[in-house]
């Protein structure tokens, strides 16, 4: 990482996407495999609400992928996860957007569904993402003008294009509105395409988009930081992203598809949610 901080200052130019990228899977390996390592700390909460919980590593696992990226970039800013609301991360170009375990819950009951995910933006557009699973082995990478890649190989998303045969990872929104039911949208979902998934885990289920493993992912009621290094991998991977709707600050209602299921997808959803 020195070798990146010091090329981009010799240089005095912007840093290049692959340096950013390269910085980004350095930040999410410390942070992944600090919890891969702490495992046996996955019940040290230090908040419970009925259907969610914080870790102590959350936080431990924020500020090793800080530290990384600061020590890079000191000038960068920072949205995470575990401080989004303590900062307004607008006095640089760069913003670094970290989830440090996305899937905490899975990650809590030992389950291997959970990542770390890490991704740049530069003036609000990412540049460079990366998602790493340590339980599962798999990293996920892309930059802007690069291809999407899976523990270094090229991924491309699924070429199915008919809604009724698509495998659509999705989750349960616990805070859609009282009017709404969620399991009347997950129903309209599920009775609609062949089958769909809820694995618990947002950045990873984008990339099951992105490898072709699943030819959609919809969520309603997650977070930037969950998806932005996903989105970037599910776009270079050949496939389409759309926030549906921001329903409070860094909240998204968000779709990630194939692009060939991609509109009877949202129609449906739309049809549902009233957007
Ligand atoms: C989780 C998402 C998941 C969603 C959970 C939660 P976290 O993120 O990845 O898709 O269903 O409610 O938002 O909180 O583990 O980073």
């Amino acid at each position: 990482m020195k070798a990146v901080t010091s090329l981009s200052r010799k240089c005095g130019r912007p840093p290049t996407p692959s340096e950013l990228l390269q910085v980004a899977v350095a930040a999410c390996r410390a942070a992944g495999r600090h919890a891969a390592r702490n495992l046996d700390r996955r019940k040290e909460t230090i908040l419970v609400t009925a259907h969610d919980v914080k870790l102590a590593l959350d936080v431990e696992c924020q500020k090793i992928a800080e530290r990384r990226i600061l020590s890079a970039f000191p000038d960068h800013a920072i949205l995470g996860e575990e401080t989004a609301g303590e900062t307004a991360p607008d006095h640089s170009p760069y913003v670094w957007i970290i989830d440090p375990i996305d899937g905490t819950v899975n990650f809590s009951h030992g389950l291997p569904f959970w990542c770390c995910s890490v991704a740049v933006q530069q003036a609000g557009q990412t540049v460079a993402g990366a998602v790493f699973g340590p339980a599962l082995g798999e990293l996920f990478t892309a930059t802007q003008d690069g291809p999407a890649l899976r523990n270094g190989k090229p991924i491309r998303v699924s070429d199915t294009s008919r809604m009724e045969s698509a495998l659509v990872m999705t989750g349960l929104d616990q805070k859609l509105s009282k009017r709404m039911n969620r399991l009347t949208l997950f129903k309209a979902i599920a009775e609609n395409v062949r089958k769909a998934r809820v694995m618990g885990a947002a950045a990873l289920d984008a990339c099951r988009v992105a490898a072709g493993q699943a030819d959609a992912y919809f969520e309603s009621g997650i977070y930037s930081w969950d998806v932005a290094a996903a989105g970037l991998i599910v776009e270079r991977a050949g496939g389409q992203i759309e926030t549906l709707a921001t329903p409070g600050p860094h909240r998204l209602i968000f779709l990630a598809s194939n692009r060939l299921v991609h509109f009877p997808l949202r129609r449906l959803i739309k049809s549902h949610l009233a957007l």
